[in-house]
C-alpha cells in the first residue's frame, strides 16, 4: 500500500493543552506520525509520497469561506495583539448568546471558530493542517484515478474539525475534504467508516444532511467521553441524509468482542449502501494502553479489523485520525494497513 506524508505536518506542535480542568501536557505530538512513518518503512509497507498542494478549492467545498479566512489570518492578529506562544479559546456562543455575531477581538473570534478549549492555534499549526488536508487529497487523488487502496498519513488529524469550527485537535476535517474530493471526481456515492475511539462530531455535521455521503463511527458513549455533545444512536442524519448517519456508542471497557460486532455491523451497511469508494477514517485510540482511551482493543485486533474492512473488496481510503500511545502507534497504525492487504 502507499502512503502520503510530508515532514511539514510536524510544524505545529502543541506544548500543553486545557484538559479536565488543568493544563496537562499535549498528547497529539508530531512524533506520533514520526512512529507511524518508521514502521511503514520498517515492515516495506510501501512507497511514502509527498503531498501535492491542492490550495483552497477543495478545502472550499467542506469548510466556510469566513473560517478558512479566520485560520489564514488568526495568526498575525493575534500577534499585533501583543500575543505570543500557543493560543486556546475561552468563551464561546453558547445557548442564550448570539451565534449570528462575528467578533472582531482575537478572543471572539476564537470562540466564534471553535468548540473545544483543548485545540491550541500555534505560529505554524495552520501551515500543517494545510498540508494534512492535502496528504489526505494526494491519496483521494491516488484512489480516484484507480488505485485500490492507499494510506494518508494526517496529522493534525480532522475528524472533529466542523464546518465552521476547529476543536478537537482537528482544524481541517481531513477525511471529509477527502469524501468530497472524491465525489467530486468520479464517485457517485461514498461511505465514511470512523473508527476512531472519539465520534467523528465534525465528518457527521458535515454529511448529516446528504444521502450521497454515508457516514458511520464507532465510538465511546459521549454520556461519558468527550466530544459529549454529539455521536448518540439517535443521530440518524436529517432531510435527504435521513438514515445515512449510524452511531454504535459503546462503554468503557469495551474490548474486541464488542467492539468487532459493531465493525461487523457498521461493514454490513456499508455494502448495503454501495458506494464507489470507502474512506476509513483510522483512529488508533481503541487500543487497551491509550492515554486517553478507555477501550480495550490489543494490537492484534487491529490485525482483525484490517482484515473485516479488506472484505468489503472496496476501493479504501485510509485516514489517520487520533491515537496517543505515542511508542504502539506505529505497529497499531500499521497492523490495520497489513490485516487489510492480507485480508
Ligand atoms: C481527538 B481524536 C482527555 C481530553 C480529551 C480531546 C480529545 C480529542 C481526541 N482528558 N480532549 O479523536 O483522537
Ligand atoms: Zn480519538
Amino acid at each position: 500500500m502507499k502512503s502520503v506524508f510530508s515532514e511539514r505536518q510536524l510544524l505545529h506542535t502543541p506544548s500543553v493543552e486545557l484538559s479536565d480542568g488543568a493544563m496537562v501536557p499535549a498528547v497529539e505530538l508530531p512524533s506520533r506520525a514520526e512512529y507511524v512513518r518508521d514502521r511503514i518503512r520498517e515492515v516495506g509497507l510501501g512507497d511514502i509520497i509527498d503531498p501535492v498542494a491542492f490550495g483552497r478549492t477543495p478545502l472550499e467545498r467542506v469548510h466556510a469561506a469566513d473560517y478558512l479566512d479566520f485560520m489564514e489570518g488568526f495568526r498575525a492578529l493575534y500577534e499585533a495583539e501583543g500575543r505570543s506562544g500557543e493560543a486556546f479559546p475561552f468563551v464561546w456562543p453558547t445557548r442564550g448568546l448570539r451565534a449570528d455575531v462575528t467578533p472582531r477581538h482575537v478572543d471572539g473570534l476564537l470562540g466564534r471558530y471553535s468548540f473545544d478549549a483543548g485545540t491550541p492555534i500555534g505560529p505554524n499549526s495552520w501551515e500543517a493542517a494545510k498540508v494534512s488536508a492535502d496528504t489526505a487529497l494526494t491519496a483521494a487523488k491516488m484512489v480516484a484515478e484507480g488505485l485500490p487502496n492507499a494510506f494518508a498519513l494526517c496529522r493534525p488529524p480532522g475528524h472533529h474539525a466542523m464546518t465552521d469550527r476547529f476543536g478537537g485537535y482537528c482544524f481541517l476535517n481531513n477525511a471529509a475534504i477527502a469524501a468530497q474530493f472524491l465525489r467530486d471526481n468520479g464517485a457517485e456515492k461514498v461511505s465514511i467508516l470512523d473508527v476512531d475511539y472519539h465520534h467523528g462530531n465534525g465528518t457527521q455535521e458535515i454529511f448529516y444532511e446528504r444521502s450521497d455521503v454515508q457516514f458511520l463511527s464507532l465510538h465511546a458513549d459521549p454520556a461519558v467521553e468527550y466530544p459529549y455533545f454529539l455521536g448518540y444512536q439517535d443521530e440518524t442524519g436529517a432531510g435527504a441524509g435521513e438514515g445515512y448517519t449510524r452511531n454504535w456508542p459503546m462503554p468503557h471497557g469495551t474490548d474486541w468482542s464488542v467492539w468487532g460486532a459493531s465493525l461487523d455491523q457498521a461493514c454490513k451497511d456499508v455494502a448495503d449502501f454501495g458506494a464507489d469508494v470507502l474512506v476509513v477514517s483510522l483512529g488508533l485510540d481503541p487500543y487497551e494502553k491509550d492515554p486517553i482511551s478507555k477501550f480495550k482493543l490489543v494490537s492484534d485486533d487491529f490485525i482483525r479489523a484490517g482484515e473485516r474492512i479488506a472484505k468489503l473488496k472496496m476501493p479504501t481510503l485510509f485516514v489517520m485520525e487520533g491515537g496517543y500511545a505515542i511508542d504502539a502507534l506505529g505497529v497499531n497504525c500499521v497492523n490495520v494497513l497489513s490485516g487489510f492487504e492480507g485480508g
